[in-house]
């Protein structure tokens, strides 16, 4: 049972990558219970990276490379594959894709035709990125046995619980996540775990979470799922993923930069008000964060 934190990627305002804040951010959630990062992730606005910056990222927390997921998805193959040797030289926990997007109405043969050339590619295990409301296209549990093709993992973003489970019950020994911080409980509790955005900004309420479901305290589990689910409807009257880095800066008490436009950053008077909001709902609880 594992937390996964999509972490984000925090700009400087002249929208240049900070290293430090990146540094300090992964060890943060390391420390408090945080079992895995998954790099260049959404959350981390993957698709608005270059490959320098995707490259960058994972010389930054090169340090902490055992606990990384590297997700490596272009548009352009010839810069996945460069991502991929770039990363044979780290010792990663996996590679992670998400599918080609965008495009309308490609065949299914050339979508798994991607991840099929990313798994001959790589000498890391290879996982698979599944966001279908994102991308356009599921790469489902049954589209990948329809073509025989084998991933060692899967981060399956789906409000559908069932759908993430089918992967593992067709591939019994494929690592399966949810995507979803609403269905992070449930993930725990049925999956190898959770990849959960809010576990940026509330990494101990996801260990307290991990605990209980490990005791069987499912009812306590569930107030944590609760508080994080609530935060996720606060976050997202802003944009989440804007949010996100106010959120972090509320609960970790250090600055994490901020988003790139076109994912903008929420202005004065929005992040007042999420603070505000955010503050008096969680002096109420006393939870640590
Ligand atoms: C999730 C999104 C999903 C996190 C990543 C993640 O950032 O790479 O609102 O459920 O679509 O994909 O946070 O958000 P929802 O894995």
């Amino acid at each position: 049972m594992e937390i996964v934190s999509p972490i984000l990627t925090p700009f400087n305002s002249d929208g240049t990558i900070n290293k430090e804040a990146l540094k300090q951010h992964a060890t943060n959630l390391l420390n408090k219970g945080v079992d895995l990062i998954f790099l260049n992730g959404t959350t981390g606005l993957g698709p608005a990276l270059s490959k320098e910056e995707k490259k960058e990222n994972l010389r930054v927390l090169s340090d902490l490379s055992n606990k990384i997921i590297f997700q490596v998805g272009d548009l352009n193959l010839n810069n996945v594959i460069e991502l991929i040797k770039f990363a044979s030289d780290y010792d990663l926990r996996a590679i992670a894709s998400y599918s080609p997007y965008y495009f309308p109405r490609l065949p299914e043969k050339w979508l798994i035709k991607y991840f099929q050339i990313i798994a001959s590619q790589s000498r890391h295990p290879v996982y698979l990125y599944n966001y279908p409301s994102a991308t356009g296209y599921d790469i489902s549990a049954k589209l990948l046995s329809k073509f025989g093709l084998e991933l060692a993992g899967v981060k399956d973003t789906n409000q559908d619980l069932a759908h993430s489970m089918e992967f593992k019950t067709t591939f019994p020994k494929m690592k399966v996540y949810n995507g979803s911080d609403t269905l992070a409980f449930y993930s725990l509790l049925s999956l190898d775990g959770t990849v959960a955005s809010m576990s940026n900004c509330l990494p101990t309420v996801f260990k307290e979470m991990k605990e209980a479901v490990a005791r069987g305290d499912a009812r306590k589990a569930m107030t944590f799922q609760k508080l994080i689910t609530s935060l996720v409807e606060m976050a997202r009257k802003y944009g989440q993923l804007g949010s996100l880095y106010v959120l972090t800066e509320i609960t970790q008490g250090y600055k994490v930069g901020g988003p790139r436009p076109p994912i903008f950053p929420l202005d004065e008077t929005e992040s007042k008000d999420l603070r505000t909001e955010v503050e008096n709902f969680l002096k109420g609880l006393g939870v640590s964060t």
